[in-house]
């Protein structure tokens, strides 16, 4: 009888499952969510053989009722690690978002908060002892993000004592990664390089991260590195620049919706006689969105020949509403928008669109599509995908991108768009006047660039979890088969 290779699993690890559970008449179900790493990993699930563990977003006690949403998640390849509300408060809030987050975007001024530390190990620990009993030997493992960075080593320790020692671990850091005397400031610095250290594969979205993670590691940690190899501890971890890519075809498939084209339709007819700015963010303040309006404003006051001609599309989808400091945004950019929309609105219209809630997909496509300009503002961001969305809506319209160069996105994008410093308000303005005022030639050229990289780079984060070699190197090995 031939020998058949059993299909091994890929096992997705995150904070958050991609899916919300929803309890309707006494049952739940669970319905796919969206953000940048579901956008970032599309393209996998269908093909391979996935499951996703993570926080479902609430905690069921009663334990029927957990075995009916465990069922209703299982269906979708989830698999819900429930965590008590104040632990995971205290790490996803406390700790996660209101301290490594902000390490990470450079952010100053973060007090440390050893009950949120103690928070972040704990689950920690639950997430590894929850992937640990289910993983087999074979199965690949693949973690994503600042909120698992000591996962990895509690993981592999455990499967040590489960004799599970063929299941090669990889790592994805959503985020920037910080020069090492910003790293150095948090106090536990090194216990989370350590946590991540014992991967196999461990990858960045920039050259500039990689290479500041492996300096913070050389200076903090007794480490041995060769060429891209770091090994600590008896284990050996390849760091690699992974470009995280979007489906444009999600995009330009959309566009052909007849949905899609009616809301395409309506709001071309709505902004006829306009240039039309777009902007699509999380409420973060990484997104520089203050500085966005504010450069906006001197944009206004600066050609004022142009005011009645332009408009500002903001979308601002609500984000980490618990933390303070995104609440204390939220209020800000309020009192903004009313201020520069009470000095510069006309009875023909206001100069900002302000839409502070979550877009359904058809209107996210129509407004790539109708915008001529897209305006990115990042003070800091791992990549921002909204770059590449705007860009696979703009085909044979030739839409002008508006770039912080402080975006990872601008290491790949940076020609083709209009680059700045957003800390400069003054950078926003000249760019925003420099982009409505381009040529279509000139917009032609840079959008072709823009385009290849976009289409070239589909998926492409979702492709090397599968072939990169040091994390095929270890399953090759030991290839399981079974009669
Ligand atoms: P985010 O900070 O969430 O991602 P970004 O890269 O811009 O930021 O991705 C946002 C994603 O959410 C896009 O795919 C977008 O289409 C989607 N989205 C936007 N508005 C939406 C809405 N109203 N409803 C539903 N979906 C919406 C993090 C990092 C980034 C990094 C990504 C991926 O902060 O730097 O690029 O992960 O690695």
């Amino acid at each position: 009888m031939p020998q058949k290779e059993k299909k091994r699993t890929l096992i997705i690890v995150s904070n958050r499952l991609p899916l919300s559970l929803k309890k309707i008449d006494g049952s739940y179900e669970s319905s796919l969510s969206s953000g940048g790493l579901v956008t970032a990993l599309s393209g996998i699930s269908s093909s391979t053989n996935v499951r996703w563990f993570g926080w479902p977003g609430i905690n069921i006690e009663d334990p029927e009722e957990r075995k009916i949403a465990t069922k209703a998640l299982a269906e979708k390849n989830g698999v819900g690690i429930f965590l008590d509300e104040k632990l995971a408060h205290s790490h996803y809030n406390d700790f996660s978002n209101g301290i490594a987050w902000p390490i990470l975007h450079y952010q100053s001024g973060v007090s440390f908060d050893e009950d949120a530390w103690k928070a972040y190990q704990r689950v920690n620990e639950i997430f590894a002892d929850a992937v640990a009993s289910e993983v087999q030997n074979g199965d690949l493992v693949w973690v994503h993000d600042y909120h698992l960075l000591l996962f990895p080593a509690y993981l592999r320790s455990r499967l040590k004592e489960l004799g599970k020692t063929n299941c090669p671990i990889g790592f994805t850091l959503h985020t920037p990664f910080p020069a090492e005397d910003f790293w150095r400031a948090l106090p536990v610095h090194n216990e989370l390089l350590e946590g991540v250290l014992a991967c196999d594969l461990i990858g960045f979205h920039t050259d500039e991260y990689k290479r500041n993670f492996i300096e913070c590691c050389s200076r903090g940690l007794d480490v041995k590195i060769e060429g891209g190899d770091i090994e600590y501890n008896g284990n050996k971890a390849h760091i690699g620049t992974f470009i995280v890519g979007i489906d444009p075809q999600k995009f330009t498939d959309g566009l052909l919706n007849p949905p899609v084209q009616q809301r395409v339709k309506d709001l071309e007819e709505v902004y006829k006689s306009k240039v039309v700015i777009l902007g699509v963010d999380r409420l973060d303040y990484t997104k520089g969105l203050v500085q966005k309006l504010q450069g906006y404003e001197y944009f206004l006051q600066q050609h004022p020949e142009l005011k009645q001609k332009v408009v500002l599309i903001q979308v601002a989808i609500p984000s980490r509403e618990d933390v303070k400091e995104y609440q204390e945004l939220e209020k800000e950019l309020n009192t903004l928008v009313g201020k520069i929309n009470g000095e510069h609105s006309t009875p023909y219209g206001t100069p900002i669109v302000y839409i502070h809630r979550s877009v359904s997909f058809t209107d996210l496509s129509a407004l790539y599509r109708i915008s001529d300009i897209c305006l990115i503002t990042s003070s800091r961001d791992g990549m921002n995908l909204v770059a590449a969305e705007f860009v696979a809506c703009q085909k044979d319209r030739y839409g002008v991108l508006v770039l912080s160069e402080l975006a990872g996105a601008a290491a790949f994008m940076g020609t083709g768009s209009i680059t700045f410093n957003p800390s400069s308000g003054q950078q926003v303005c000249d760019s925003i006047y420099k982009a409505a005022t381009m040529s279509r030639e000139e917009k032609k050229t840079s959008y072709e660039n823009l385009e290849e990289f976009v289409t070239t780079n589909t998926r492409s984060l979702a492709n090397a979890a599968f072939t990169y070699p040091s994390l095929q190197k270890r399953v090759i090995s030991t290839t399981m088969t079974s009669r």
